[in-house]
């Protein structure tokens, strides 16, 4: 019924962040490309392996000028691991506790940031050489009013451009921007890469670093397709600068989710000196890199906030000038002053400034040895609304009866 949405909205509208007025619409009329970088954890970020640099071009772009890198930055995602991550930079919610939203609720209405954009003149797709049908994409594209999907039949794939789930990254990414240039102005588009996924295979010629030595095969490979897809997102710069598209773009890159699970605690207490993985350091090790690159802007630098994936939603449609007061989000500009030090993951671990909470016990964040549980109780609650409200709107299909465009209901009740 509608005291469920009125519910809903109120929440919404009460944890509201406030525009940020320096960087709103600082990338009015930008193209804008968001890539998901597969399986990218941010551990990687300004580290070596075997003395070797993991990810060269990346570390450059989290110093540069026209960049802001966000290193506490985390996934919010579940079993629908890709797709659950494209899910929530699209919506600002969170995908379902069971299944894959993907599946389970691609009739759902939504409010899409695709959606956000088509009415805001930009022509709106998915750049991702896979078959169409994984992860139910092709439905739930068109539930997210993504104009055009890019999928495999779009790219010209052979034995040799191609290793491990498909075609490799630096193809991808060259055969990428020239399908960009085809496309109305601005556009915005999404791009999945792949090269860095489970087994973590790759060709020797690609091989660009040394794997890492442990007993565990596939931590040691990990190390080299990351290294390699920071080559491809290096390929991709350059050719975005040669097709002249790079000047009035805005680049958005997020790791979608773990590659490195809990099986593999033993080689990475090794990589990272530790006697062992804790609780603790495992919800650590589910951050993810997130950079939004905005060329000749020069207001890039560092930022430290506790953040996650949805807050991707909120801080690109701001960055581009677009007012988001009436959407039904749950994340928040990450350039807003009232931007929370609060971050929920999906199965209700939790990290603010001072406190992490995972395996029902609350931790110190900064000693990472345990504190008084009290600390946690009130945050554990709002974690759990969160989500609460989040499996609300998606099993309710709420946003069927809500108008973005005055922030109410559309529809009363049709019976008492
Ligand atoms: C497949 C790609 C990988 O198209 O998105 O999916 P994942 O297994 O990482 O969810
Ligand atoms: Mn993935």
């Amino acid at each position: 019924d509608g005291s469920e949405l009125t519910e809903v909205t109120n929440y919404v509208k009460s944890n509201q962040a406030d525009n940020n007025k320096k960087t709103f619409g600082v990338a009015k009329k930008r193209n804008v490309i968001i890539i998901s970088l597969e399986s990218t954890q941010n551990f990687v970020i300004n580290k070596k392996v075997n003395g070797q640099v993991i990810t060269p071009f990346l570390n450059k772009l989290s110093k540069d000028k026209d960049t802001f890198y966000f290193d506490n930055f985390y996934h919010q995602t579940g079993l629908g691991k890709t797709s659950d991550a494209e899910f929530i930079v699209e919506n600002s919610l969170y995908g379902t506790g069971r299944g894959a939203v993907f599946f389970t609720n691609s009739g759902n209405t939504f409010n899409s940031m695709a959606e956000r954009l088509n009415g805001n003149g930009y022509y709106t797709s998915v750049l991702h050489a896979n078959n169409k049908s994984f992860w139910n994409r092709d439905m739930m594209y068109q539930a997210l009013n993504i104009k055009h999907f890019y999928d495999v039949d779009s790219y010209n794939v052979t034995d040799d451009n191609s290793a491990n789930w498909g075609l490799k990254d630096i193809p991808f990414m060259d055969q990428s921007v020239k399908i960009m240039k085809t496309m109305p102005q601005p556009f915005y588009t999404r791009m999945l890469t792949l090269s860095n996924h489970y087994p973590f295979t790759s060709d020797e010629e690609d091989q660009m670093i040394e794997p890492y030595t442990s007993s565990d095969n596939t931590v040691n490979r990990y190390f080299q397709t990351v290294r390699y897809t920071d080559e491809s997102i290096k390929e991709l710069f350059k050719q975005l600068k040669a097709s002249g598209l790079y000047d009035n773009s805005v680049i958005v890159m997020y790791g979608d989710h773990y590659g490195i699970s809990e099986n593999h605690n033993k080689a990475m207490a090794q990589y990272l000196g530790k006697d062992s993985i804790t609780p603790f350091d495992s919800a650590q090790l589910q951050k993810v890199p997130f950079f939004i690159h905005i060329p000749h802007s020069g207001i890039g630098k560092p930022m430290h906030e506790v953040a996650g994936q949805l807050d991707i939603r909120p801080t690109v449609l701001h960055l581009l000038g677009v007012d988001t007061s009436n959407d039904l989000q749950l994340g928040a500009d990450l350039f807003s002053k009232d931007h929370k030090d609060f971050v929920t993951f999906r199965d209700g671990r939790f990290v603010t400034d001072k406190l992490l909470y995972a395996g029902e016990v609350c931790y110190d964040k900064k000693t990472g040895e345990k504190t008084d549980a009290e600390k946690c109780d009130p945050y554990i609650e709002q974690a759990n609304k969160k989500l609460e409200y989040s499996d609300q709107i998606i099993n309710g299909d709420l946003l069927r009866f809500y108008d973005s465009k005055t922030g109410k209901a559309t529809v009363k009740k049709e019976k008492e």
